[in-house]
């Protein structure tokens, strides 16, 4: 398989983490979504980070729906999504709310990498700032209500690692202050520890 994508996106990241919780090897293409845009136009329509190609050539497209495709090959045992149930539905709703407030952190990015000074407009930013700070009082309410090590239940969880993938982002790209977030700061330095995490560093780079 073939993953596209940078992995200081959080999305392509926690794909990648993903695959590599799972075992599931794969080819890195280090592509930006700014000057690579008509190569990853090739494998995906919208031009958006991450792709994954299989091997028979099928391109899978948006970082949920690349996660369940991977959860389904790894099988019930070690799929990273609780199969049912209020952990479940826990665990969808933090993965919302994360992976929201990336789109909204990704959102305020591109206003000045892909717009002129002179046509930004201030409100605009304002209200994806503020979205993205409630997402991340969620998030950090809900890591602070947690019993033991995860989110939602006694094991990591897609959750964790979503969440964990948005918060390091946010923090490197948005200057969010971590010391403000203390039980996502906790669940954040659980999971950079791991093989999984380090394996696939997150250095970000506005896209050029
Ligand atoms: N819902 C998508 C969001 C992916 C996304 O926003 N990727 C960004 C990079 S972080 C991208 O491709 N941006 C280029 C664009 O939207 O034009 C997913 O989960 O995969």
């Amino acid at each position: 398989m073939i993953l596209i994508g940078m992995f200081d996106s959080p999305f392509v990241r926690r794909v990648a983490v993903t695959m590599h919780l799972l075992n599931l090897s794969f080819e890195h293409r280090n592509w930006s979504v700014g000057k690579d845009f008509d190569r990853i136009r090739e494998y995906n329509p919208l031009g958006r980070v991450p792709t994954l190609v299989l091997d028979d050539g099928e391109c899978l497209i948006d970082s949920g729906a690349i996660l369940d495709f991977l959860d389904e090959m790894a099988g019930p045992e070690q799929a990273l999504l609780p199969a049912s149930g209020a952990a479940r539905r826990a665990a969808l709703r933090l993965m919302a709310i994360a992976s929201g407030a990336a789109e909204k952190g990704v959102l305020q990015i591109y206003e000045s990498v892909f717009r002129p000074e002179a046509k930004r407009h201030a409100p605009w930013v304002e209200r994806c700032r503020a979205q993205m700070q409630g997402a991340l009082k969620e998030l950090e309410r809900l890591s602070m209500a947690r019993a033991g090590n995860w989110l939602v239940a006694d094991r990591m969880t897609q959750a964790d690692i979503t969440v964990a993938c948005v918060f390091k982002f946010l923090c490197d790209a948005l200057a969010i202050d971590e010391n403000g977030y203390p039980g996502l700061s906790a669940l954040s330095r659980t999971c950079e520890l791991l093989p999984a995490f380090r394996a696939i560093g997150a250095e970000f780079h506005a896209p050029k």
